[in-house]
């Protein structure tokens, strides 16, 4: 049988370890073909540095779509991270026309975090993300991106009750399985609530005391890797966790590396879990 391919579309932060960056490598490490469609390119990412360039890549979308429909070219996944709102159609045209049988789509809606949306996204955004959510196999936001999406407050404090009706409403949006990211319920203990349509599952891990970037990226590729290696979703969850604590292990104590996470010190741990 064939190896799998994916196709992850995102952005390319040429530093600061986040996007494309850490997916293509972290993707390969998992042993999985890795096609890239870069969404956007900026010298760096838009979290802590004083400013960015930015070159927008949507005109280029279909033109590749052609090239990929002369060549054959078709992938058996599709994992989206940070894209613009322009972009969304086309991406969901990509996902049809360039789609094996039964592809699978994996969406991490990025937008945002800390109750705030990135800078450089418009207030209707997470409605545009609604959008691309509808229809994929696997969406996981951070409990920011859920709320925005939902169009509700972003809360620090919930209990599970909150947790569970939030994951039933993602759900509704016509997703076949909602990750929320984030999750928390007592000190020490960090993790992912899971729910496909039945029932609540959540993975715990420990929770490091510290807020570092690119982690959201980290966890959506390892887990894509994961699942396209076969692990079923809750397992490839919990490595996509246990790998991004590794990731902040490996970071912390040196103050000098604000930008992101030393996540190529963290990947032998990760291909041991394949
Ligand atoms: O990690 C998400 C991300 C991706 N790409 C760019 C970003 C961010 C988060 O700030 O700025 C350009």
């Amino acid at each position: 049988m064939a190896d799998k391919r994916l196709l992850t579309i995102q952005d390319i932060s040429c530093v600061g370890q986040c996007s494309l960056t850490v997916a293509l490598p972290i993707i390969s490490a998992c042993g999985v073909e890795c096609g890239i469609l870069p969404s956007s390119v900026l010298s760096n990412h838009t979290a802590g540095y004083s400013g960015w360039t930015f070159f927008d890549l949507t005109d280029e979308m279909p033109n590749i779509l052609a090239q990929w429909k002369k060549e054959n070219v078709k992938f058996d996944a599709f994992y989206t991270g940070y894209v613009s709102k322009a972009q969304i159609p086309h991406i969901l045209r990509i996902m049809e026309e360039a789609a094996n049988e039964g592809a699978l789509r994996i969406v991490d809606p990025v937008m945002g975090d800390g109750g705030k949306l990135y800078p450089g996204f418009d207030d209707d955004f997470p409605q545009e993300m609604c959008k691309l959510c509808k229809g994929a196999d696997v969406i996981m936001p951070n409990i920011t991106e859920a709320a925005l999406m939902l169009g509700e407050e972003y809360r620090t404090e919930y209990d599970q009750a909150y947790i569970e009706d939030m994951l039933k409403r993602l759900y509704a949006l016509g997703v076949k399985n909602v990750l929320l990211t984030g999750v928390s319920f007592e000190e020490g203990k960090l993790g992912v609530a899971y729910y496909d349509g039945n029932e609540t599952k959540y993975y715990f891990t420990e929770r490091i005391p510290v807020s570092m970037h690119g982690t959201g990226d980290c966890y959506a590729s390892s887990f894509a890797g994961a699942l396209m290696r076969g692990h079923d979703i809750l397992d490839a969850a919990s490595i996509a966790a246990d790998f991004v604590a590794e990731t902040i292990r490996q970071t912390m104590g040196d103050e000098s590396h604000w930008w992101g996470v030393k996540f190529e010190k963290a990947l032998p741990y990760l291909i041991s879990r394949m």
